[in-house]
């Protein structure tokens, strides 16, 4: 049975996605040896059965928090056969840097760009076909809460497991920065690690200096790991900065440049109503007195119905 596991940031419709999918048909457990929440459930399409993870929320595929390692570990180890990245659309800049470490993986991809109502009600206008080509990932625009894109949803991560291979993605970091990742490269393609991780992504981790990678490649060679500091400490002084937050910053740079052409935000936010009203209630001169009159109704409404009560009561 084929894999499909949601990714996204906190709060962005995982789970509502997960029970579009799944309906009753789920079971909760927890992750072996964490306290994180394991939801999985199958899901059933054109008579064949899909198992269905919701993973926990992380910004991030580091091994900061357990939410993020419970995420990087089953993307890692779990194989899934491809990952719905659930995109909170009104936020896209910030969750697509989930998106371009899930890319650089090499994992099979299907973005979900979801709570498109929100976006629409705020005026964020998305050409979803011009930013699904610049990041070469399939998008489909949801409103999970609603159940609008669910069935379009299965359907393109189901043909996205049926297609080729997926290939690691590669962001420009940069003359020096891509240079230490050929250098590396060549030691980790000599050195016939038996790995099965995709060997930019390996080079790349060692230059963040990401602790599970350094961890495991120093079980198999002492020597690269070696290799790896002398790269870190020429970057550093080359650039100036560390190689982990450069890195950091290229991708939010390759972010800028996809959805530059492909989402347009309004020059002053559009304001929903509750924004009008909050700025009458709290306006400078008129709050005060609009608070007196209000104050004033509900003490002659308190005294005309308590009066109506209490009245009937005694008589
Ligand atoms: N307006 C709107 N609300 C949505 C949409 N999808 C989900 N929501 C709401 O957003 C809130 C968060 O949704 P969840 O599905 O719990 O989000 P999650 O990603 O699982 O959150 P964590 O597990 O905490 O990371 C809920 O109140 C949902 O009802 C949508 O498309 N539009
Ligand atoms: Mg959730």
């Amino acid at each position: 049975m084929s894999t499909i596991a949601l990714v996204g940031n906190p709060n962005c419709g995982k789970t509502t996605i997960f029970n579009a999918l799944t309906g009753t048909n789920q079971h909760v457990g927890n992750w072996p040896g964490v306290t994180v929440e394991k939801k999985e459930g199958k899901c059933r399409f054109e008579n064949e059965l899909y198992q269905v993870i919701d993973l926990p929320g992380t910004y991030s595929l580091g091994a900061y928090s357990e939410d993020e390692v419970v995420a990087r570990d089953f993307i890692l180890k779990g194989n899934p056969d491809v990952v719905i990245n659930v995109v909170d659309a009104t936020n896209i800049e910030r969750n697509l840097y989930l998106t371009v470490q899930l890319l650089e993986m090499g994992v099979k991809v299907v973005i979900a760009l979801n709570m498109m109502d929100e976006a629409e009600d705020k005026g964020i206008k998305i050409d979803t076909k011009a930013l699904s080509q610049k990041l070469q990932v399939p998008i489909i625009s949801t409103v999970a809460s609603k159940n609008k894109g669910i069935d379009a949803l299965i359907k393109q991560a189901i043909d996205v497991i049926k297609s080729e291979e997926a290939k690691s993605k590669k962001i420009p970091y940069g003359h020096e920065i891509d240079k230490e990742i050929e250098k590396l490269k060549h030691l980790l393609n000599q050195s016939n690690l038996n790995v099965e991780y995709p060997i930019d992504w390996i080079a790349l981790k060692l230059l963040e200096n990401d602790s599970y990678m350094v961890e495991t490649i120093k079980k198999a060679s002492v020597d690269i790991i070696e290799n790896v500091k002398r790269s870190i400490d020429n970057l550093t002084n080359s650039l100036g900065i560390d190689p982990e937050i450069a890195i950091v910053d290229k991708r939010y740079e390759f972010i800028e440049r996809s959805i530059k052409n492909s989402i347009k935000k309004p020059d002053s936010q559009v304001q929903t109503t509750s924004d009008k009203i909050d700025n009458i209630l709290t306006h400078k001169w008129f709050g005060l007195p609009i608070f007196a009159l209000i104050m004033f109704v509900i003490y002659q409404l308190t005294f005309l119905i308590g009066e109506d009560i209490f009245g009937e009561m005694v008589a």
